[in-house]
Parts: C-alpha cells; sequence; structure tokens
C-alpha cells in the first residue's frame, strides 16, 4: 500500500523562509515531490494530456494550447497532492488556518510552443479578497531559460493589485492582461523537476517561448485561497474550492467537492 510520504516530502517554511517571502514575494521549495511521486503524477498527466489536448498550433489561444483545468479531476495523484500535500500546510502559514484550493491546472509548454506569456499578476486574472491567495508551480520537467521558465520581479508584489481595464468582450474571451514592466528586473525560476515555486498573488511574472526542440517544460499549477475568500468580479461571491483545512462561513465552500 503507497503512503502519502512515498510521493510527497512533506515540511513546515522555516522564520527564514517566511521572512524572504514577505520581503522577496516568493520561494523556491526542492524536492517537494519524492523521485516515484514525481514518475507517477507524469504518467497521470500525460494520459489526461494526450487524451484532450492536440499538438501546439500558433492560431489557437493560450488556453487551448496549455492549459488543462481541474486536473484534479482526473489524475488522483494530483487530487491527493492538492488536497493532503506538503503545499497545504505551508498555504496555512502563509494566509492563515482555513484555506481551500481555489485552481488546479496543468499549464505545459511543450517542446516547440513558442508563445510567450505576457507580465501578469495571478490576482489580476480572477481577483480574489482577501489578497493573500498563494499560487504554487511544481515543475515536471526541469525548467529553464532554454525551455521557457518562469521570469519574476523580486518584491514586486508591493505594488499590491494593479488594476486592468478590459471590456466586456475581453473579459469575456478572456483575452491575456498584459502589465508594463521593467525586464531588466526579472530573474528566470529555474527549477528542477520536483521543485515548487511559490509565489503572492501580486508578484508579476511572465514565461518566454519553449524555443527547445527537445524538452517539453511541464508545470502543474495549484492555487490556495482563504477559505473565505471571494471573486471581487463575481459580485464577491465566495470562490467554489475544496476547503482543504481548517473551517469556513460558508456552506456552499464547505460541501464544495467534499466527497471527491
Ligand atoms: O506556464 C506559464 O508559462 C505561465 C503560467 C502563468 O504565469 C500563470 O498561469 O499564471
Amino acid at each position: 500500500m503507497t503512503k502519502r510520504t512515498d510521493y510527497f516530502n512533506y515540511r513546515l517554511l522555516t522564520h527564514e523562509e517566511l521572512a524572504l517571502f514577505d520581503q522577496d514575494g516568493y520561494l523556491i521549495l526542492k524536492s517537494v515531490l519524492t523521485t516515484s511521486g514525481l514518475s507517477k503524477m507524469r504518467e497521470e498527466c500525460m494520459a489526461a494530456w494526450n487524451k484532450e489536448k492536440e499538438t501546439f498550433d500558433p492560431a489557437k489561444s493560450w488556453l487551448q494550447n496549455s492549459l488543462l483545468v481541474n486536473i484534479h479531476h482526473k489524475s488522483s495523484t494530483i487530487r491527493n497532492y492538492y488536497f493532503e500535500g506538503s503545499l497545504v500546510d505551508i498555504a496555512a502559514q502563509i494566509i492563515g488556518p482555513n484555506i481551500k484550493g481555489a485552481t488546479s491546472q496543468l499549464t505545459f509548454k511543450m517542446k516547440g510552443n513558442t508563445k510567450p506569456f505576457g507580465w501578469h499578476q495571478d490576482n489580476g486574472y480572477g481577483e480574489l479578497d482577501p489578497y493573500n491567495a498563494l499560487t504554487t508551480l511544481t515543475a515536471l520537467d526541469d525548467a529553464d531559460q532554454g525551455n521557457g521558465c518562469l521570469w519574476l520581479i523580486p518584491g514586486s508584489h508591493k505594488r499590491g493589485q494593479i488594476k486592468v481595464r478590459q471590456t466586456e468582450e475581453q473579459k469575456k474571451s478572456q483575452s491575456e492582461i498584459v502589465i508594463n514592466a521593467d525586464d531588466s528586473l526579472a530573474q528566470p525560476m529555474e527549477m528542477k523537476a520536483g521543485d515548487v515555486l511559490i509565489f503572492n498573488c501580486w508578484m508579476l511574472h511572465k514565461s518566454d517561448g519553449n524555443y527547445s526542440t527537445e524538452r517539453d517544460r511541464r508545470i502543474l499549477f495549484l492555487r490556495y485561497a482563504d477559505a473565505d475568500a471571494v471573486e471581487v468580479y463575481n459580485g464577491r461571491k465566495p470562490r467554489l474550492g475544496r476547503l482543504v483545512k481548517g473551517s469556513t462561513i460558508y456552506e456552499q465552500v464547505r460541501n464544495f467537492e467534499a466527497k471527491l
């Protein structure tokens, strides 16, 4: 019988790491997945990916080419990681005692997917309040400048929520939000497979295309929020996401995916 610790390495952030996160807005956590956790996740993700996705087409949107949403519905290892893995307690250290999952998706930039993703804040897409949601990006491949790793601007979360004007039509078509930012301040987030990049919801980040002809750049994107977080853009309705720690004032959140 497989135990959670066969797949996931559990640890908490130290005081120093929490202080760094506060200052810079991000951290890279090494080897959060074990070797067998990584290989199991890759296997389940690729089964789901190959069932639904075609090869990169420059005429298609980011969503069509690169995202597979609600991957925790399709992979049991990812579901366990999202609901009970090491990132849950880390999210609680940063956000507070009550935590829900806010998003789960694959963001895969396969070799030859040369589409860049411009500067943005994750709280720019789907603004949540309170403003302390946590993005976690688990690398399923080594990621570096050769295959489209993420870039971010350390400390840029201190600018707070950057208002972006989008027409109703742009919002509906989920058009890309691109913020002006100083590229000279950007740092590449190079990671080994199994490492996790975590950052604040206001962190400015982007990625370039994957110009490698041999290496995919597969990332699992999981976002956590305060269990009572509401969607500012949606009449402040509670964001629906599985309660993974503590409690919530919203019955619909308490019940959401509770039996999944
Ligand atoms: O996967 C990428 O290259 C960019 C992903 C990203 O920035 C996001 O999903 O917010």
